[in-house]
């Protein structure tokens, strides 16, 4: 599928901001499989209520890269359902929105039950009241004033369809939900649990593989893990043996559409719902520092903001002497390490063996 990356910068924004985020855009739609013919950012004195970018510029696009050739234009910004079908009349090609790849590639990813459902849900809650923006549009081909024209009538049934089916996996997810709730009460009463959290890509997998020898899937790929593993962890020490049970999570990216975060309520809940989170940082990232914020942020969303973290920076394998210098300086208590080589790897299992020491004996 080849696509256009859109990135519209509005009135005194930073650009440099925007250049980050297009190239995690990209990073999406590479994990979505698709094939970038160019990136785009366009500058705009003010939004367009009609096509979000003005007409005019829609009709640049249209010249510039003879968009009808194209499969679709992937646009960072979270425009209105009928500013997409704005845009899509004049540039006769799909247009994609960030949050609706970012549901895309969770449809493609997710592997259980529970998961399949849960992004269901999301895509169901994300489609409903764009039913709305069409049923504005719809209703003017209707016949006279009270009638129903039959556009309206089958808009109608969908959305009842589309509510039906959400009621219906709200339901059995619920019901799913009471029985992880109650095995995990359990499990927080028997044993000692470790969650590791972060943003997609920074290497959680890979960490979990590291100290559990699992086998977890780990790619270059954004959201690789979508359905979370749980492993037991041995760790030994001056104090006896302590077995822990260490969970692989979702990652988090920024903006993380608000329906996601709903939708994937339970799985985070499970995962975040812990004694200790090791909070992962890919310390080569370009805006590792707004990662640690968005991920900080994404945690509080969902009140898991109290549970005591640990700052875990991985891949210095990557660093150079000076970065990794100046990060230690940075960040004097957080643990810097590579799930790759295993560099420190041992330091981490000590200041988890510790925690659960000190919590015993306290
Ligand atoms: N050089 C280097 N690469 C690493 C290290 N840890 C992970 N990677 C690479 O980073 C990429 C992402 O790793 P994952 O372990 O899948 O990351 P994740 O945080 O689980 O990602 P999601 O599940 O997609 O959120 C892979 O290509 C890994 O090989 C490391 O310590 N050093
Ligand atoms: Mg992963």
């Amino acid at each position: 599928m080849k696509v256009l990356l859109l990135s519209i910068v509005e009135g005194k924004e930073n650009p440099l901001f925007h250049q980050v985020a297009m190239e995690e855009l990209e990073d999406l739609t590479k994990t979505a499989g698709y094939d970038i013919v160019d990136k785009v950012i366009i500058p705009i004195r003010a939004i367009d209520p009609k096509t979000y970018l003005g007409r005019g510029k829609v009709e640049e696009l249209v010249h510039f890269y003879d968009t009808s050739h194209l499969d679709a234009i992937i646009i960072q910004q979270e425009i209105s359902a009928s500013q997409v079908r704005a845009i899509e009349e004049q540039t006769l090609c799909e247009v994609i929105t960030r949050t609706e790849l970012i549901l895309r590639i969770f449809a493609l990813h997710a592997q259980t039950r529970i998961a399949k459902m849960q992004v269901e849900l999301a895509q169901l809650n994300y489609l409903l009241p764009r039913l709305v923006g069409k049923g504005k549009e719809m209703s003017r081909i209707r016949g006279g004033i009270g009638m129903r024209g039959p556009g309206e009538q089958k808009l109608e049934m969908e959305r009842r369809l589309v509510r039906r089916r959400i009621y219906q996996i709200s339901q059995r997810l619920e019901a799913l939900e009471k029985g992880m709730r109650e095995r995990r009460k359990r499990r927080r009463r028997l044993h000692h649990s470790v969650a590791l959290v972060g943003y997609t890509n920074a290497g959680k997998s890979s960490l979990f593989n590291a100290l559990t020898h699992a086998q977890v899937c780990v790619e270059d790929k954004l959201f690789a893990t979508l359905d979370t593993t749980s492993r037991r962890l041995w760790l030994t020490g001056e104090r006896g043996d302590i077995q822990v049970i260490l969970t692989d999570t979702v990652g988090f990216i920024q903006d993380l559409p608000h329906t996601l975060v709903e939708s994937f309520r339970s799985t985070l809940l499970e995962t975040i719902d812990t004694d200790l989170i090791i909070h992962v940082v890919n310390s080569v990232h370009p805006a590792y520092l707004q990662q640690i914020e968005t991920v900080r942020q994404t945690l509080s969303e969902i009140q898991a903001d109290t549970v005591p973290h640990i700052l875990c920076f991985n891949k210095i394998d990557l660093l150079e002497t000076e970065q990794y210098l100046d990060l230690r300086r940075r960040f004097p208590s957080a643990y810097f390490l590579s799930a790759k080589t295993k560099e420190n790897l041992s330091l981490l299992r000590e200041a988890i063996y510790q925690f659960f020491v000190q919590k015993e004996s306290s």
